[in-house]
């Protein structure tokens, strides 16, 4: 049945995974904003990769390697394609959103001075957070943080207030990992052009629900993990406009990313070569552009549609259940479900859910200022995908009230 422009039985099919069980039980996969499924589609074109054409890409004439290295391109350009991104050379192919924030927070070390000022918000993941604070540390720069409100939203005012002639650069997630709230970031970013200052958005959380165009909202920086939208591990991406990155040095130095070397001095590669030293996961960047035609296909509106009709009942019958507090309630969320049930450690929960089957994530989801805020050690987070269903919302439920009578 196409439910939203879904259908769940079809596209259940796609992912092997669904269909093993855990402790006896049908598997009951709600961790998708930890790492998403990967579909037979994706699994096929790393198998065929090793099977047919692996070979290193950009430095051999033979056949293995053009082939190999024209697939590598070409998932690039669906990349660009998919991002709307002017050049395939503003896309660095990186290891994940980590990587590439690495990659901006280490060469910005070269452009700022005591004084300048960076804005990062209150509730990032450490890997957009601890990589900022390493480059204050270099340079004498200072962070300032944009508050949070008990929703789970930007205090704007505030962030309006923080910005000034000495903010050189804002980061901020699209979506937040741990709580699902999307963030204004259309108005983040006028506001930081406004006085001159550069954005990057963390889109690790949104890619696979939101197709951001990085020209229409005139976004300077965006960063994202193929492992979160379908794809494998272990391979990400950077887009930048190209006169940022220009001006940014290379993050590692080594094969791959120098026009000419000498003991006399090094000269670097054009984009995006300078940013891509040594040799790239190539499976991992060819399956990420066929992850992007996969949900292409299936289509972000028809997904981000479904999801929400998850998010939605999950939430309501959720808070049927007593004792249960929902942290981020913004009037904009992706399928993110953060909770905690009164009196119930979330790691107890998260242990009995695990032996029903039920694979949920309990903890702080590397954003500890967000419980800092809350004041509580962690959260149970469940988080949906497209091929998730409203049964196995119903699963969780069931299983959630068995946890909690076994453990009050
Ligand atoms: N930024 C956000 C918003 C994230 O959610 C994550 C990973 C990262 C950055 C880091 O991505 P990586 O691929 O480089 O590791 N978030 C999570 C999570 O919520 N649970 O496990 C990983």
């Amino acid at each position: 049945m196409t439910y939203k422009g879904i259908d769940s039985k079809k596209v259940r099919a796609d992912f092997p995974i669904l269909s093993r069980e855990v402790n006896g039980q049908p598997l009951v996969y709600f961790d998708n904003a930890a790492t998403s499924q990967t579909p037979q589609q994706v699994i096929d074109i790393i198998v065929d990769y090793y099977s047919r054409y692996n070979a290193n890409i950009h430095r051999g004439v033979h056949r293995l390697s053009q082939e190999a290295t024209d697939a590598y391109e070409i998932a690039r350009q669906t990349i660009q394609t998919h991002f709307n991104a002017a050049k395939a050379h503003e896309i660095i192919l990186t290891s994940g959103t980590t990587h590439a924030i690495n990659i901006v927070a280490s060469g910005y070390a070269a452009l700022l001075k005591e004084g300048d000022e960076l804005v990062v918000s209150a509730m990032e993941h450490h890997s957009n957070i601890v990589p900022w604070q390493m480059l204050c540390e270099k340079t004498g720069a200072q962070l300032k943080v944009i508050p949070m409100t008990q929703l789970g939203t930007l205090d704007m005012d505030a962030y309006y207030a923080l910005l000034n002639k000495n903010t050189k650069l804002v980061f901020v997630n699209h979506v937040s990992n741990a709580l699902g709230t999307v963030n204004p970031i259309e108005e983040i970013i006028t506001k930081a052009h406004a006085v001159g200052a550069k954005v990057l958005v963390d889109g690790a959380q949104a890619a696979p629900h939101i197709k951001a165009d990085v020209q229409a909202l005139d976004i300077d920086f965006y960063v994202t993990s193929a492992h979160k939208l379908c794809g494998p591990t272990g391979v990400g991406m950077l887009y930048g406009k190209q006169d940022l990155l220009n001006a940014l040095p290379p993050y590692q130095g080594g094969g791959e990313m120098i026009a000419e070397v000498t003991f006399a001095k090094t000269t670097y590669a054009d984009l995006p070569h300078k940013f891509e030293a040594g040799t790239p996961n190539i499976a991992g960047g060819i399956a990420f552009g066929a992850a992007l035609d996969y949900m292409n296909e299936i289509g972000f509106e028809a997904i981000a549609a479904f999801e929400n009709e998850l998010l939605v009942y999950a939430t309501n019958e959720l808070e049927q259940v007593e004792g249960v507090q929902i942290y981020g309630q913004a009037p904009e969320k992706t399928a993110v479900l953060s909770f905690n049930v009164k009196g119930i450690h979330p790691y107890d929960l998260g242990s009995i859910l695990d032996q029903m089957g039920i694979a949920v994530r309990t903890g702080h989801h590397c954003a500890q200022p967000i419980m800092d805020f809350y004041q509580i050690p962690g959260t149970v987070r469940a988080s949906f995908s497209f091929y998730n269903t409203k049964e196995e919302i119903d699963r969780m439920l069931v299983a959630l009230k068995r946890a909690i009578s076994m453990l009050q």
